[in-house]
């Protein structure tokens, strides 16, 4: 009879992405439990200033942002596109309930393991905090939030998750961010912000070794679930960046000619110093934000900056 063979889309985007001209892995499986932990670990190391910076903003400008989007017409839904451990989001959570200006949180993630987290770990914080969890791909699950609960939206994309998109595929995506929202609803978007490039590159090579090891580990990832067997070691984690573009582009360099097999027989060919392209970081000046935000037809509302004006916190309006 037939063999029925249902590839997961994990290998499916491995294996288009590996025999591509010019090879590339997709950052969202970065995300595995290995991966989740090493990002963790990222954010808390010197270098990545990023987090730090943003964890700034919304300690000193939850009530600024909260009170830029009150309205006494109706309650406001906090809608967080990849929630991840909420850190960050409890300072606007805590002041939203102080301020009683929300009390619904609807984080969405692509991660079960998070929204369980969430549900279990969020109400000994928040108390007074209805908290929906949507699992699932951002839009897609925005949509149904948007069909299931007519509260205002504030949706809040943060931490420059929107920097693993090239510029113009976000300004796509903050078209469809526009498409899906109604008219009065907020977006409060993280973005990071161009500046001194050694600044930038050492953010994506810590002495640590943790984001090579981040970079690595989706190596280890497709061997343990797809049963491949690559060599972290015959490949060197390679981080760029271009002050002009604003990209910061992390490459793993193989470092002989190699060939690396999945369970299933394919194959990949390795020619020596032959780069996997895993991970693009953009980096945007607050004129290029601005300009992303009326092109996507946000009105610009207030941007909110560290002190050190590493990062922004844009406020946008339908
Ligand atoms: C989660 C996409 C914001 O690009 O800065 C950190 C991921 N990669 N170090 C980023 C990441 C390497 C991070 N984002």
């Amino acid at each position: 009879m037939y063999d029925i063979i249902i590839d997961s889309i994990f290998r499916q985007d491995v294996i288009q992405g590996l025999s591509a001209p010019e090879k590339y892995l997709l950052p969202k499986y970065f995300y595995d439990a290995k991966g989740d932990y090493l990002f963790g670990q990222i954010m808390h190391c010197p270098e990545y200033y990023l987090t730090r910076a943003e964890t700034e903003i919304l300690r000193d400008y939850s009530g600024a942002i909260l009170q830029a989007c009150w309205s006494s017409q109706n309650p406001l839904a906090i809608v967080e596109l990849g929630a991840g451990d909420a850190t960050k989001t409890r300072y606007l959570l805590q002041e939203a309930l102080r301020l009683q200006y929300s009390k619904l949180y609807i984080p969405i993630d692509i991660s079960e393991n998070i929204i369980d987290y969430l549900h279990t770990s969020l109400p000994a914080h928040l108390p007074g905090m209805q908290i929906k969890g949507y699992c699932g791909e951002y839009l897609p699950m925005l949509a149904e939030v948007q069909a299931n609960e007519p509260a205002r939206k504030l949706v809040l994309f943060l931490g420059s998750s929107i920097g693993n998109l090239l510029p113009q595929e976000a300004l796509t995506f903050c078209q469809h961010l526009y498409a899906y929202l109604n008219a009065g609803d907020f977006v409060l978007m993280g973005f990071d912000l161009k500046k001194n490039p050694q600044i930038i590159l050492n953010a994506y090579n810590d002495k640590g070794g943790l984001t090579r090891a981040f970079n690595l580990n989706l190596l280890n990832r497709i061997n343990q679930e797809l049963g491949g067997n690559f060599q972290p070691d015959n490949f060197m984690h390679y981080p760029v960046y271009d002050p002009m573009t604003g990209a910061c582009k992390s490459y793993l360099i193989s470092t002989c000619a190699q060939q690396v097999t999945l369970d299933n027989g394919i194959y990949f060919d390795f020619a020596q110093d032959e780069p996997i392209y895993m991970e693009v970081s953009q980096k945007y000046s607050e004129a290029e934000i601005n300009q992303m935000g009326q092109r996507a037809g946000f009105k610009p509302v207030q941007t909110f900056l560290d002190s050190q004006r590493l990062f922004a916190d844009v406020l946008w309006q339908k």
